[in-house]
């Protein structure tokens, strides 16, 4: 009775198939909802809820979309590792924390497995619901903004000994930007990207200033080439939209969305989270003027995060910090233009045109970020 309620409120196909996989996970109770959730632009997310006589859970289920993911069972392998390290390692460390630190762990299925396939061959998989903490999809003032910084130090300090052979490559080539160039031009060959540059005057002003930045794509490639980076495990993605706050203390409590943990460079994360952070506007901003580098939340995140970093960087990591904070809203510029061009096939879009606004705000942030650079590369010394 119960479940069929269920199903006739929560219509469609793929909500059906949640509704089935969902009941196959070793949760309590029974359920009795399962609703889209997040802002996630990969992923497709559920908030799952069951009730016992006595109480109410929450949970998030989760299928990984294999458009982006090619292997996801790496991704499950690798998020397996990495949880199992981080909350031994929260445990340890918890008397002498001034917070309780959290990270979500990973709920079995009832056949004891870390995921489920579907008949359509889709990844599910299910994860603890951390309550009463929020992740907010703009940086909302400087106290936030710091704390955005000192959840990514403290998170890179927890993975920083994983060796990074342990973990698989879920998604090759992430973060490498000459790689997205490649990409771009490829799509560029084709007759349907060439065309959908041709119908719009700022794609094509996009690709005349992604070219004139060629050579930045390389320089965090070129250092690793050269020995002067080295490869470390990293999150891969700690945008605003996955850094929670407590709600009651207002401080930093987890980073979400594991996805992407695989050995990388450090450096990908700390310009993540810069070009994600520092741009008050937000990455969906319909006003492109609204969109700028703000010094204020920089140094703010800037602070948060040596606080933590400041153990396992080097000089020589510094050194291409600079290069980072420049890079990283460029490529995802540069990805979220190619995905345009090529028929929107990798980021999920909510208009026609979404990824090409998408690609205008971070390659005006990256624009910015040139115009400030003598004062960013002054604050970042002077923190040392
Ligand atoms: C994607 O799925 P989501 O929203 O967490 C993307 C990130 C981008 C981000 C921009 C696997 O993350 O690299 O920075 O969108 N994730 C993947 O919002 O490509
Ligand atoms: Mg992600």
């Amino acid at each position: 009775m119960q479940k069929a309620a269920l199903l006739e409120k929560q219509s469609g196909a793929f909500m059906n198939t949640a509704i089935q996989i969902a009941q196959q996970f070793s949760t309590e109770g029974r359920l009795i909802s399962v609703e889209r959730f997040g802002a996630g632009n990969v992923n497709d997310t559920y908030l799952a809820i069951t009730r016992t006589t006595f109480s109410e859970s929450r949970f998030v289920l989760q299928r990984i979309r294999k458009a982006v993911f090619p292997e996801p069972v790496l991704l499950m392998q690798n998020l397996r590792i990495v949880t199992d390290h981080c909350h031994k390692k929260l445990e340890a460390e918890s008397a002498s924390a001034d917070r309780v630190w959290q990270l979500p762990k990973i709920i079995p299925a009832h056949s004891g497995a870390d995921y489920l396939t579907d008949d359509a061959g889709d990844l599910w998989r299910a994860l603890s619901y951390i309550a009463g903490a929020t992740c907010y999809e703009k940086v909302r003032d400087l106290a936030h903004a710091r704390e955005a910084g000192h959840v990514l130090g403290h998170f890179q300090r927890l993975i920083s000994d994983i060796p990074a052979s342990r973990l698989h490559y879920a998604l090759p080539g992430f973060h490498v930007a000459p790689g997205y160039l490649a990409k771009l031009d490829a799509t560029l060959a084709t007759s349907d990207g060439r065309a959908r540059l041709e119908a719009s005057t700022e794609a094509r002003q996009s690709l005349d200033f992604i070219r004139a930045r060629h050579d930045l794509c390389f320089s965090l490639q070129n250092a690793l080439q050269a020995g002067t980076l080295i490869s470390r495990p990293t999150h891969g993605d700690p945008k605003i939209g996955n850094i929670m706050t407590d709600d009651i203390t207002g401080k930093g409590t987890c980073i979400l969305d594991l996805d992407t943990v695989q050995p990388g460079l450090i450096h990908y994360d700390l310009g993540d989270c810069m070009r994600s952070c520092c741009n008050p506007a937000g990455e969906d901003a319909d006003d492109l003027d609204s969109v700028n580098f703000d010094l204020d939340l920089f140094d703010a995140i800037y602070s948060g995060y040596i606080a933590d970093a400041k153990e396992f960087i080097s000089d020589a990591d510094r050194a291409r910090f600079f290069d980072a904070i420049h890079l990283l809203p460029l490529e995802l510029g540069i990805r979220f233009f190619a995905d345009h061009l090529a028929g929107d096939v990798y980021f999920k879009t909510r208009y026609p045109g979404h990824n090409l606004k998408r690609a205008l705000v971070q390659l005006r942030l990256a624009q910015s970020i040139e115009s400030r650079e003598s004062q960013i590369r002054k604050a970042l010394d002077a923190a040392l």
